[in-house]
């Protein structure tokens, strides 16, 4: 064929026209699509897929059937909405790719990095055999950190000689009384609502409820580590064998980030650590992954709703003021999310969390405070309404928990936490008239003279943290701790059943009472025994474990039923009148607290667990220790 130059038309060297070089390089681009486009028919195990593919990409995601449960969710019309399929369709598609990028790409993005630094072990080391997932294994892969590497970096034996068993045996028959406890409410739920979410125990059915986005077994999955610690092995394996067979993680329903991740994936993870079950980390992991689109929002910050099906769509709680999230919500992802991270070998999880916490440190703070309430759009705060009880509680406690977990390390953690504190004792701490110290709340510069029962948490909170703050502050924290723990004590004793209020006030004459007909009622929580179990632990003064026996002692008066334990409407009044229903968290917190007051201290040790906001143990993080394990074990397969 003969090119022939035209004149006034530039042309290459082998003498193309224009129009024939246009259509060459289109044939061309072609091919190179088609060469591309049939990568994704290649099986998964050819390598060029690999290397070209992610692993997301070339799996789609499951669609699950729609469930009952999404009905009860309130959503705004149009506000504080994210859609995966509309408005962040490019986002997701990055984040997808993120989710899944390769080995090589992950060391590179985070090579000297704080994050890999603080939180992922080196992938150096070709785990043994043994150690290994199985093939449902999600995201995990050969560097993944292992059960056994972090047993073997636990300083102690999680159980303890035997099993925490006290050698007083006055305190043994109350340990023996708990795990009765646990044993009745776990039976009435098996026969009367098993695979629902929660036992009604007068009615005697099932509640399914509209928390956890048609996930269904929540009491299961909140008792199988306190099954386990308990040793009550008949019990906890039916529950291994629910999950095993029956717990499915494709709903498409809506559900609350937050109390997914604290009972779900925080049940997972701990049920994974203590018995070393593939099936609980690789459900653990499914689950966050499906967890991850709810941080689809300008900022980062995730939205509280999350639809767990494939449009991953998530939206603000509709009573939550201009589409904001809440502090306690957001806040209360990051020990999971760490653990997931060393568990699948993605960043991704500890990427999302760390993310909030660079936002929150950088933002203002009135008087030092965190408001709880947080535009995910603008990132800044939408009400100055600054509580420790419920909306911000657990936010304080994953500051000093991760600090904790990362066997102090995590150094902005411990800035953080103790800065808040600080803020905390010069704003809201007061003493009552009758020398009771409180947390009150602070509404725009204005004290709120009432404390709620979630905020009983704190005692415990306070006095774990006592160690690591100023040197000469130990003895404070322990005394502030001990105080505020003594007021939450007093809560209960001054009612009719020995049980406290939901939440009691400091003015109009009331100290440690609840003034308000809606501030009565008790619903099985667990916040204050968890005060005493660890002030137990920090001081072995034995009034905690006399005040944790009183409890008992009510609980079995007044909430116990036939069928179950079940939450009353008024603490302050003898006839007792039931709101039938028995929480999954007094299964996960209430009665493990209890047990764990009753036990010897090595019954999982402090020094190696920290308990998540629903008392699920997960283990401190010991860099230096998995990386030692990790040189050596590379060392011999060499
Ligand atoms: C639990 O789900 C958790 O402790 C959470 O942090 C607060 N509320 C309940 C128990 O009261």
């Amino acid at each position: 064929m003969v090119f022939r130059k035209l004149p006034g038309v530039s042309a290459s060297g082998m003498g193309l026209r224009l129009s024939q070089k246009f259509v060459f390089l289109l044939f061309l681009s072609g091919l190179v699509t088609l060469c591309f486009g049939a990568l994704f028919f290649l099986p998964d195990s050819v390598r060029l897929k690999r290397i070209f593919l992610s692993k997301t990409e070339t799996q789609p995601v499951t669609v699950g059937s729609e469930n009952d449960a999404r009905v009860h969710l309130k959503r705004p019309k149009d506000q504080g909405m994210t859609s995966a399929k509309g408005e962040t369709s490019t986002k997701l598609k990055s984040l997808s790719r993120k989710q899944s990028v390769s080995h090589e790409a992950t060391e590179e993005r985070l090579a000297g990095g704080r994050a890999q630094e603080e939180f992922t072990l080196p992938r150096s080391r070709a785990e043994s055999a043994s150690d290994k997932g199985t093939s449902l294994d999600h995201g995990a892969n050969s560097d993944t950190v292992t059960y056994k590497k972090f047993r073997r970096c636990l300083l102690k034996p999680p159980l303890g000689r035997d099993n925490g068993k006290p050698s007083d045996p006055k305190t043994d028959e109350r340990r023996e009384k708990v795990k009765e406890m646990m044993k009745f409410a776990w039976d009435n739920y098996k026969h009367y609502a098993w695979g629902k979410n929660e036992l009604r125990p007068l009615t005697r059915n099932g509640h399914i409820g509209n928390m956890f986005g048609g996930l269904r077994g929540a009491s299961i999955i909140d008792s199988l580590d306190t099954l386990y610690i308990m040793g009550l092995k008949e019990e906890y394996n039916d529950a291994k064998e629910w999950v095993q067979t029956s717990l499915d993680l494709n709903s498409n329903g809506e559900a609350s980030l937050f109390e997914v991740n604290i009972r779900y994936v925080g049940g997972l993870l701990s049920a994974y650590y203590l018995t070393g079950e593939e099936l609980f980390k690789n459900k653990a992991v499914e689950l966050g992954e499906k967890l991850l689109p709810a941080f689809n929002t300008p900022t980062g910050i995730p939205r509280g709703v999350i639809n767990l099906g494939s449009s991953g769509t998530s939206w603000s709680w509709g009573w939550a003021s201009a589409g904001s999230s809440i502090l306690a919500e957001f806040g209360t992802l990051h020990l999971e999310f760490v653990h997931l991270t060393q568990l699948s070998g993605s960043p991704i999880y500890t990427e999302k969390v760390m993310n909030i916490r660079k936002l929150l440190n950088k933002i203002e703070k009135p008087h030092g405070l965190y408001p709880n309430f947080l535009s995910p759009v603008s990132g800044n705060w939408v009400q100055h309404h600054v509580s420790i009880g419920g909306l911000g509680d657990s936010f304080y406690e994953y500051l000093i928990k991760s600090y904790l977990m990362s066997d102090k390390t995590d150094d902005d953690a411990k800035k953080m936490y103790y800065g808040a504190l600080e803020a905390i004792e010069a704003n809201l701490v007061q003493k009552s008239p009758g020398g009771l110290t409180y947390l009150a709340e602070w509404r725009g510069g204005i004290l709120d003279h009432k404390m709620g029962h979630l905020a009983c948490f704190s005692g415990g909170m306070i006095g774990i943290g006592a160690d690591d703050g100023a040197p000469d502050k130990r003895q404070h924290y322990l005394d502030l701790a001990a105080e505020i723990t003594h007021t939450c004590h007093e809560s209960y004793t001054r009612t009719a059943t020995k049980l406290g209020p939901e939440a009691f006030r400091f003015d109009g004459g009331a100290e440690a009472t609840a003034t308000r007909l809606s501030d009565r009622y008790y619903i099985l929580r667990p916040e204050v025994i968890e005060s005493y179990m660890y002030m137990w632990r920090l001081t072995h003064d034995p009034k905690y474990r006399e005040w944790g026996w009183e409890a008992v002692e009510a609980l079995e008066e007044h909430c116990r039923v036939e069928s179950g334990f079940s939450g009353i409407r008024d603490v302050y009044t003898m006839t007792v009148s039931h709101d039938n229903m028995q929480q999954s968290f007094f299964l996960s917190e209430t009665l493990k607290y209890l047990y764990l007051l009753f036990s010897d201290d090595d019954l999982l040790p402090l020094e190696d667990w920290v308990f998540n906001t629903e008392a699920h143990p997960l283990p401190v993080i010991r860099n230096s220790c998995l990386q030692e394990e990790a040189t050596q074990d590379k060392t011999v397969s060499e």
